[in-house]
């Protein structure tokens, strides 16, 4: 049983000891493979072609928490997404932080600041603003709890409707009443056939006249253009990006250059090294002990 170890060098610098010292076989690179048939385990963000040079293999890990890059896996393969809590408090916070930007007028403030201009508008409060996050997993549970904390009205939305904690979740067929209530958008949704796209014109005329969107899903799930249209007609006020549709984002973008818009570079969190290893290693003892695999993917479902 060996994993093949498909990523940066400094990532394998951590992982290295850590499998050594768990007793794991970690095999670094395809060229250090010396008998495809010990390979049972692969990690990486994209696999190889060729995946029927490893019979043994039997769990794909993907690197990140998303898993659209990858392709379906042949049968017997199962896949795996990283768990790991860093990557979720990182999103937590930045999500929280798009959040309080945008519900505080910080893109106008950021305007005014370049032309130096020392202008007050009304201040908001959290108390009374709705917040509605579509895609209540891990990461949105996580910014739900506190966004709620902070006193900001949290629903939530996913393809379940399933309940987390006291919020009130919104299943496929209550789309438009969570739209009807979400002043602030927070889009945490996984790239998947249903959600490609969702974030179009349709959409944005559901939201509340001048709602904010906060985005750190996938690109793909977002209509740049019918965005802009929003913005122009007031029916969004800004907007907050991590991911943009395409990635990267063209420096000629008509969005770097519009206030109303700020954009992160896909930077709203990384995997820990050490605590990517971890995960793989408890996907391997999982895999030998034939129980659960910690972030199994339904490959059917897309996430
Ligand atoms: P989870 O799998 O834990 O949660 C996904 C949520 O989305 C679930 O609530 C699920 O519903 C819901 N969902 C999926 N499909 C649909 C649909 N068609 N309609 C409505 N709801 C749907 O994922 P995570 O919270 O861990 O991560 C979410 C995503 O965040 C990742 O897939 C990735 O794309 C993105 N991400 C972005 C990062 C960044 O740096 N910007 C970093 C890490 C992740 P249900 O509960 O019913 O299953
Ligand atoms: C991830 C990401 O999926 O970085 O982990 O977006």
């Amino acid at each position: 049983m060996a994993l093949l170890f498909l990523s940066t060098p400094e990532r394998a610098a951590v992982w290295a000891p850590m499998f050594k010292e768990a007793g794991e076989h970690l095999v670094v690179g395809e060229d250090a493979v010396s008998d495809p048939a010990e390979i049972t385990h692969l990690m990486c963000w994209v696999p190889p072609k060729d995946l029927q040079r490893y019979p043994n293999l039997k769990v794909v890990i993907g690197s990140g928490a998303g898993v659209d890059q990858m392709p379906r896996m042949p049968d017997g393969v199962a896949l795996v997404r990283t768990v790991a809590p860093g990557i979720e408090e990182m999103v937590r916070d930045w999500v929280v932080m798009s959040t309080l930007m945008l519900h505080r007028g910080m893109p106008q403030y950021l305007k005014q600041a370049d032309a130096g201009q020392w202008t007050g508008h009304d201040v908001p409060r959290a108390r009374g603003t709705r917040v509605g996050i579509m895609g209540m997993g891990r990461i949105g549970t996580l910014a739900a709890r506190t966004l709620s904390q902070m006193e900001f009205d949290v629903v939530g939305w996913s393809r379940s409707g399933r309940a987390v904690d006291d919020f009130v979740v919104y299943g496929n067929d209550g789309l438009d009443d969570f739209l009807a209530l979400s002043d602030i958008l927070i889009c945490l949704l996984p790239l998947t056939d249903e959600t490609r796209g969702i974030l179009n014109a349709d959409l944005f005329a559901k939201l509340p006249h001048g709602a904010h969107l906060v985005h750190a899903g996938r690109g793909a799930q977002l209509d740049m253009d019918a965005m802009k249209q929003a913005l122009d007609t007031g029916a969004l006020t800004s907007a907050m990006l991590d991911v943009t549709n395409p990635e990267p984002l063209p420096d000629t973008h008509w969005a770097w250059g519009d206030p109303r818009v700020v954009i992160t570079p896909h930077i709203a969190a990384n995997t820990d090294h050490a605590e990517g290893a971890r995960h793989a290693l408890a996907v391997v003892r999982a895999s030998r002990e034939n129980a659960d695999l910690p972030g199994r993917v339904d490959q059917d479902r897309g996430y």
